[in-house]
């Protein structure tokens, strides 16, 4: 497989500095050292800096990296298979609510906030890369005193993001750069555009399920006995040990496979009424790791997911 990597020594990149980064977005994408071919760095909303990834064949992909968050995935033409709540703020006071979130060290509900802190952080680029033609890029967060005040190890999250014509790709690798042993549990937060009254996952019949309707903190065990779930109101169900490879119809005329590794969970989620402005425009199919990953001192985790369109 041909590869050329160019590793990215910007140091404006890394939104520790990010206040210097206003304005200088484009010149830096242009030098030498700068992102590979299909990659540009830019401002997005709000000014927050914004990587966007596009193959040769047209599709797109943009990951902000404040929360390292993808918010969106265009296909050749242009049509968002992501959804961004339409409430989202991209001003850093709060996650960016949509695309595909991490939940990291924690899905929740449990002793820190709610899904964790990489999703209000500040993600750095380490890497871009082109692969046969297409854009690759690293993110990396590290422990820092934010993160150390509610979750005192040193970590380090490497966050690789691919896009084909018809797929985009992460791989999520958590390594333990402290002295002493953590655990953690973690999820991709991906909410899909769809249209909710004919959206309907299939692969899930026969997995144990944790429905968190009613009470999120006493779940109710069961099993899945449907071939096809679908969305008819509220849902917030956890479905363990899932299959690797899920498909999702959006009710938009989209098939989407939904393959993964290590990430042996899935999330179902819709607020229904809850979130009465746009709950009928997206669905949530999160691939998560519900029971605790154990990482001694060095050792490291790793999980894929490719979203393709069938
Ligand atoms: O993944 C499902 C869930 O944990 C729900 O329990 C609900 O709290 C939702 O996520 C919240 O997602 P948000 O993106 O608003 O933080």
């Amino acid at each position: 497989m041909a590869s050329v990597s160019i590793p990215l020594s910007l140091p404006h990149l890394n939104l520790r500095r990010v206040n210097r980064f206003s304005g200088m977005a484009s010149a830096s994408a242009n030098r030498a050292t700068g992102p590979s071919a299909g990659v540009k760095i830019t401002e997005g909303v709000g000014n927050l800096p914004r990587v966007v990834l596009t193959s040769p064949h047209g599709s797109e992909a943009e990951i902000y990296l404040y929360g390292g968050c993808l918010t969106s995935w265009k296909l050749p033409g242009g049509k968002d298979l992501l959804f961004v709540r339409p409430d989202a703020v991209f001003d850093k006071k709060k996650p960016i609510s949509g695309g595909l979130p991490h939940c990291f060290p924690q899905f929740g509900p449990g002793a820190i906030q709610q899904h964790g802190f990489a999703r209000n952080m500040d993600w750095s680029v380490v890497n871009s890369e082109n692969v046969e033609g297409d854009p690759v890029v690293t993110f990396e967060l590290k422990d820092e005193p934010y993160s150390r005040a509610m979750w005192d190890f040193g970590f380090q999250a490497l966050y690789k993001v691919m896009l084909n014509s018809k797929s985009v790709s992460t791989e999520l690798k958590i390594t333990n750069t402290d002295s002493k042993p953590f655990s953690f549990t973690t999820a991709l937060h991906t909410y899909f555009s769809a249209a909710v009254t004919g959206a309907s996952v299939k692969g899930l019949k026969g997995c144990k399920t944790l429905n968190k309707d009613p009470d999120p903190k006493n779940p109710l065990e069961g099993q899945e006995e449907r071939d096809v779930v679908t969305f008819p109101g509220f849902i917030d169900c956890i479905y363990l040990d899932a299959p690797a490879e899920l498909h999702l119809d959006n009710g938009l005329g989209d098939v989407i496979t939904i393959k993964n590794s290590n990430w042996t969970d899935t999330v179902l989620w819709n607020p229904h009424l809850q979130i009465e402005a746009c709950y009928k425009d997206f669905v949530c199919v999160e691939n998560a790791k519900i029971g605790r990953v154990h990482l001694e001192p060095s050792e490291s985790w790793v999980a894929t997911q490719q979203l393709s369109l069938s």
